[in-house]
């Protein structure tokens, strides 16, 4: 072990005694929110590509972090820089005391010459991940491999022209599986980052969508063969950083997958500001998922509404994560998901523990955002009132549209018949909205 990056010490849960040091305001991993411990509910998880393998850049400038692993150190010794970020990324996660974290094959370790190479690499590095996931018990929510930053990628992965780089991804894909699979990973993410087009000039659209339908199944072939159980996640975004990308939004993939016969394979995992990208709100994304049972994990973060780009700003509104969490526990909780802090400092904000301070702020956010999502379930009115207003669904006319034997022309008869000239309900929203308010304000 090296010197210690941070050397700041643990920070601690809001229920113990105050005292020096960083200490959460609200989260605290072992407190028991409805049916589970606060931490079960959440399952937080660090990404190490934003915290530990950008430097800081921007497209018109250079990096400002303080990341002695990259660069110079990066060029002579990859594997010897891969350690010292491994020993940085285990340090913050024993100090913030999250349980997981994720990572693309190549945070994790550097590509070597041949892709054989680069499988060699990940395997050294995931032995030394093994080890300090053991001593620390911290644990894999994902992996994934990165089909987008090499120029190979330009035009796709999986939806390339040429067949010879879909080999080379199938190559990447079935080396990152297979280690988080060793890792006891509980998903596996696939985004497709440059799986769309920039123009339609060049772009079949029809082909381009069966061989990324190809990929898929080959690679939950491969999941089944290799005796992997955790779950197979796609990551909607519609488009950055190609003009459209086919895993648009929670809808379209849905869609996409049914179609081609993989609906079972799959699970999504949604990302707030992808979300916000796609001109849907998070909530939506997440409710959406939750009402077609297709709801995997969580990349959390936030966007900027002024310029909507990808900022990937570290989440910081328990109004909007509310009602995220609100979704998530109406439909029974994350199961093998969880928050992933897909979210990276400014570029201006330099000093090592920066990083502490981002993930305390969100990950509090989240735990304040889960006690309200608590109180309005425990409340009740949101899903009685839900529940009442499609409640003649369950009623003689409904049960009659719902009848496998019912007819247009049988339906038309007996409206006819009945005459009942329906009247508008209120939708209520403005009551329902107060109600939420009154909840968020009230609860402590
Ligand atoms: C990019 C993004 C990725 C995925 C994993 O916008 O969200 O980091 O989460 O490849
Ligand atoms: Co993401």
């Amino acid at each position: 072990m090296t010197e210690p990056f941070f050397g700041t010490g643990p920070v601690r849960p809001a229920g113990d005694e105050p005292g020096d040091g960083l200490q959460y305001q609200v989260y605290d991993p072992d407190l028991v929110v409805g049916d589970r411990r606060m931490e079960d509910h959440l399952r937080p998880a660090v990404c190490y590509w934003h915290s530990f393998c950008a430097p800081g850049d921007d497209v018109f400038g250079s990096g400002t972090w303080d990341r002695p692993w990259l660069g110079d150190a990066a060029a002579a010794d990859p594997m010897a820089a891969a350690e010292a970020k491994l020993d940085a990324a285990f340090e913050l996660f024993t100090i913030l005391g999250t349980p997981f974290f994720c990572f693309h094959d190549l945070d994790l370790a550097p590509a070597g010459d041949s892709l054989k190479e680069s499988r060699a690499n990940l395997e050294t590095m995931a032995d030394q991940a093994r080890a300090k996931m053991d001593d620390t018990g911290v644990r894999l929510l994902w992996g994934t491999a990165n089909l987008f930053g090499h120029p190979r990628y330009a035009a796709g992965a999986a939806t390339n022209p040429d067949p010879d780089v879909f080999a080379h991804a199938a190559a990447q894909v079935r080396a990152a599986l297979e280690v988080t699979h060793r890792l006891d990973g509980e998903n596996y993410v696939l985004w497709g980052g440059r799986e769309g087009y920039d123009t339609l000039l060049n772009t079949d659209l029809r082909r381009e969508g069966e061989q990324l339908a190809r990929f898929l199944s080959l690679v939950a072939e491969h999941k089944h063969a290799i005796g992997f159980t955790g779950t197979l996640l796609i990551e909607p975004k519609p488009h950055e950083p190609t003009k459209h990308q086919y895993d648009h939004d929670a809808a379209a993939i849905h869609g996409f997958l049914d179609r081609h016969g993989l609906a079972h394979e799959f699970k999504l995992n949604i990302e707030a500001n992808h979300a916000t990208l796609s001109g849907h709100s998070f909530h939506h994304e997440v409710a959406y998922a939750v009402d077609h049972g297709i709801l995997g994990s969580i990349d959390a973060n936030r966007g900027d509404p002024q310029n909507g780009w990808d900022t990937d700003q570290f989440p910081n509104s328990v109004e909007e994560l509310s009602l995220v969490l609100y979704e998530i526990l109406r439909g029974g909780g994350l199961g093998t998901g969880g928050f992933n802090f897909d979210a990276h400092l400014r570029r201006q904000s330099v000093d090592r523990d920066d990083l502490v301070h981002a993930h305390v702020g969100a990950i509090d956010t989240l735990a304040r955002a889960l006690l309200v999502a608590q109180a309005l379930v425990d409340d009740g009115t949101l899903a009685s009132n839900r529940a009442e207003r499609y409640a003649g669904w369950e009623g003689p006319t409904g049960q009659a549209i719902l009848d496998p034997s019912a007819t247009l022309a049988a339906l038309a008869d007996e409206a006819e018949r009945a005459d009942r000239r329906p009247r508008p309900v209120s939708g209520r929203q403005e009551r329902l909205e107060n109600e939420v308010n009154r909840i968020l304000w009230t609860t402590r």
